[in-house]
Order: structure tokens, then sequence, then C-alpha cells
């Protein structure tokens, strides 16, 4: 018979796009189990085509179940994933809690399948955001062309930061629309939401007309955890413990899809046509890379969709061995709520 998945965090934005995902991929699951916080128990959403009533998280409700999907914050999967995977599921987590322990794995289904069969704690973790928006396509080169080092900078959507990223950004941009002076000098967008908006944003500074050099919590040494995440996933995911990767990751004014601009070291000469023919053939990565008819990728034109979209790939001039690039992916499709389905997917075989 078909394995039963349950989907926990269901109602949060990731929780979201994976009911959409479930309803419409291959259907192989049979029974799909919607679980949230108590506050969401009994509201009806639907799946497949069908309302499902939202049921409390509770050590029950992994009864029977074959994998199990968490997207809920750290604390809560620290608590509830073991819950799971003790109670016989496999336990598929989207929080930081267990990424970069030795005995779970960190899987990307494109770069990394074989590692989801090694999992002696029933755990596979799937990356963070950042992290999965570039890893299809970083890791098609590197398969070939073995990377050495990786530079990036982020441009991170609102969305990453759950239901109230868009929310705020869709209330700053409200606030200031309309006043053609506004952004024209220091300290004006902060007056004028001050004077408009509650002072809870998710973003330590204004989103709408902006661009912040922050995204996560602090860090010894100054860094923000998301650039530590992105330094240390990368490492796990392509099996390169000493890679070295250094990220600046910045939260920028758009509802979804994170883009990265990434510098690139390998261990031979790659030309832009190397990357071209290997990212061609890698069936989740879409190639737009004609900069001389404006054809490069943005998040406009990717949200909503699941592949990995690059451009502007040039050889760095002074640079030896080195490709820069520009990489597009829906930080809740492939960055989230895709990937986890991938992962559920593959270990769905063994049923
Ligand atoms: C963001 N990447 O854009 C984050 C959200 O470790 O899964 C996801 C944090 C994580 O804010």
């Amino acid at each position: 018979s078909k394995p039963t998945l349950a989907l926990i965090g269901a109602t949060g934005a990731v929780g979201t796009v994976m009911r959409e995902l479930v309803s419409t991929r291959e259907d192989i699951w049979g029974e799909i189990r919607l679980v949230a916080s108590a506050r969401s128990a009994g509201k009806l959403l639907r799946v497949r085509g069908e309302d499902v009533v939202v049921q409390a998280l509770a050590p029950e409700v992994f009864d029977g179940v074959d994998v199990a999907i968490f997207d809920v914050p750290d604390e809560v999967s620290a608590e509830w994933v073991p819950v799971a995977a003790a109670r016989g599921a496999i336990a598929i987590d989207k929080s930081g809690t267990f990424r970069m322990e030795p005995d779970v794995p960190l899987v990307v289904p494109e770069v990394n399948p074989l590692d989801a069969r090694d999992r002696p704690r029933n755990i596979i973790s799937t990356p963070n955001c950042t992290t999965l928006s570039m890893m299809a396509a970083i890791g098609a080169l590197h398969a070939e062309y073995t990377l050495k080092e990786l530079v990036v900078a982020s441009y991170q959507a609102v969305s990453g930061a759950g239901v109230a990223g868009p929310a705020r950004l869709y209330d700053e941009i409200e606030a200031l629309a309309g006043d053609r002076t506004v952004g024209q000098s220091a300290g004006d967008v902060r007056k004028a939401l001050a004077n408009k908006l509650e002072d809870d944003s998710p973003f330590p500074a204004p989103i709408a007309f902006n661009v912040v050099p922050w995204a996560g919590s602090y860090k010894d040494g100054g860094w923000a955890s998301e650039e530590l995440k992105l330094r240390n996933e990368s490492r796990k995911i392509l099996g390169i413990p000493d890679l070295k990767v250094s990220a600046t990751c910045v939260r920028v004014p758009v509802v979804t899809t994170h883009s990265l601009a990434v510098h690139a070291r390998f261990e031979r000469e790659i030309t832009v046509a190397d990357a071209h023919r290997i990212l061609e053939a890698a069936p989740t990565v879409v190639l737009m890379d004609d900069p001389a008819n404006g054809v490069w990728p943005t998040p406009v034109d990717v949200v909503g969709t699941d592949p990995t979209y690059i451009g502007r790939i040039r050889q760095a001039v002074d640079f030896p061995n080195t490709l820069d690039m520009f990489v597009c992916g829906d930080n809740l499709r492939k960055g989230a709520a895709l990937n986890a389905a991938e992962i559920a997917e593959l270990v769905a075989t063994e049923f």
C-alpha cells in the first residue's frame, strides 16, 4: 500500500507550498496528514483537492506515519522530530536543528542523493533556503571541475522570514506609496513608517526602498547565522570539509526567490562554454545566460517555479580557474518545500 505522509507546520509559508506540491506532483502517497500547532487544530485545509482537518501536534499523530516532513521553528523540531523518528517515521526536517549533526544526512537530491540512505537516527535534514537556492547549479559544476572556494553575496527575499515577511513588505510599500518625496533624505523612510505602522517588523531595518545587510541571528565575530549556515551546509552537502566559503547575506524587497552572486574557484581552468555545457545538461537547472540580449534570471521571473536559474556567467579576469555567476531559486519551492518533497519521494521508494 502507499506510504502515509505527515506535514508538520502545514499552515506556514513553506507548509502552504508543500500542500500545493503534494497536490500537483505525482501522487505517490496514501493518507496525507496535516499537523500544526494547537492554535490551528481543527482548521480545514485543501490537499489533493480535498479538505483535510488539521491535527494538533501530539505523539499520536505520528502513529502509522511513514514519512514526516517538518517545517517548524528550530525549537519545535528539536522536541518533535525525535518523537516522530522514535515512532517509526522517517523525519525530514527543514529546521537548522539537526543539519550539522554527523549522524544526520543533509540532502539535496541532485547532489548527494545516496546520503539519504545512511540515516541512523531516522532523520534527514534539508538545507537552508539560501544554500539550496544555488546548490543544484554549484553541485553540477563541482561534479566535473572540483570546487575549491566560494565567495557569495545573497539577495534574500522577505518570505525567507515566514509569512510575516511578505506581510511586512506589503504593509511598508502601502505606507510609503504615493509619496514621491520619501527615500531622499536620511531617516525619512523610518519616520514615515513609524507614523503609520507598528514597530513589529521581522526585519531589523525598513525593507521597502532598502536593502538590509543582515539575515538570521548574531554569531561570534559579527557573522549572521545565515552566512555561517551557507558555509557549513555547502561543505557538508558537497562533501568538501575544507571548502573555503565566505558569505554576506542581504535582505532585499523581493517577495519570494533568493538570488546569489557567486564567485567560485575550481581546481582547474573552467570556461564559460564549459559551464554552459554542464548547466544545460543539468535537469533541474535553467541556463539564462545571453547578456548581450538582456537574458539573465531575476526573481520576478523565477518565483513560483521549480528550477534553479543561472546566468551572468563570466570567467573572472584576475582570478584563475574562477567563475562569477548570478543564481536565482524560489526559496519556498526548491529552497524549502520542493527539496523536502523530493527527499520524501526518494525515501518513499523504499516502502
Ligand atoms: C531566510 N534562509 O531567508 C532564511 C530562512 O535555516 O532554514 C530559513 C532559515 C533556515 O530568512
